[in-house]
């Protein structure tokens, strides 16, 4: 299988936190590359094709805003099997129930907000980390 490239976000409230450092050294201690790595502000309209499959969701909305209420760093990394893999590194959704050791589960909480901040985004397979990377960079 050829090597992957996945999307990662450090999300608005992980800049914020000042914990992208925190991020970056545990994808690289786990022995990914990074290819490119930039800080955007990203419009309503990049954010909409995003998150296209989750328009009309409750928590749409509201992760929008979230998503435009600062810079997030995107990050164009590789590695093989990196998309699982980051996955893995991110742990689940809900940073509650997110396994310690994760960066959800060691680094977020639930904030009773109406959308979950929950610091990454990476990539859930193949099909949309070529359409992601396609819209962040
Ligand atoms: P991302 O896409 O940001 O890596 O997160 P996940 O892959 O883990 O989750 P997702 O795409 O299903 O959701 C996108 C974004 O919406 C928030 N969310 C999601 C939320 O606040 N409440 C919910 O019930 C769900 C499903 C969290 C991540």
């Amino acid at each position: 299988m050829p090597t992957e490239e996945t999307l990662v976000l450090v999300k608005p409230d992980g800049v914020a936190r000042g914990l992208t450092g925190e991020i970056l050294a545990r994808i690289e201690r786990k022995g990914y590359s990074l290819v490119d790595l930039r800080l955007v502000e990203p419009s309503r309209e990049r954010l909409e094709k995003h998150y296209a499959e989750h328009e009309g969701k409750p928590f749409y909305e509201p992760l929008l805003e979230f998503m435009m209420s600062g810079p997030s760093v995107a990050i164009r990394l590789t590695g093989d099997r990196v998309i699982e893999g980051f996955r893995s590194l991110a742990g689940t959704t809900d940073p509650t129930s997110a396994a310690p050791g994760t960066i959800r589960g060691d680094l977020g909480r639930d904030w009773g907000l109406k959308v979950q901040q929950n610091l990454v985004h990476g990539s859930d397979s193949q099909e949309s980390a070529e359409r992601e990377l396609s819209i962040w960079f």
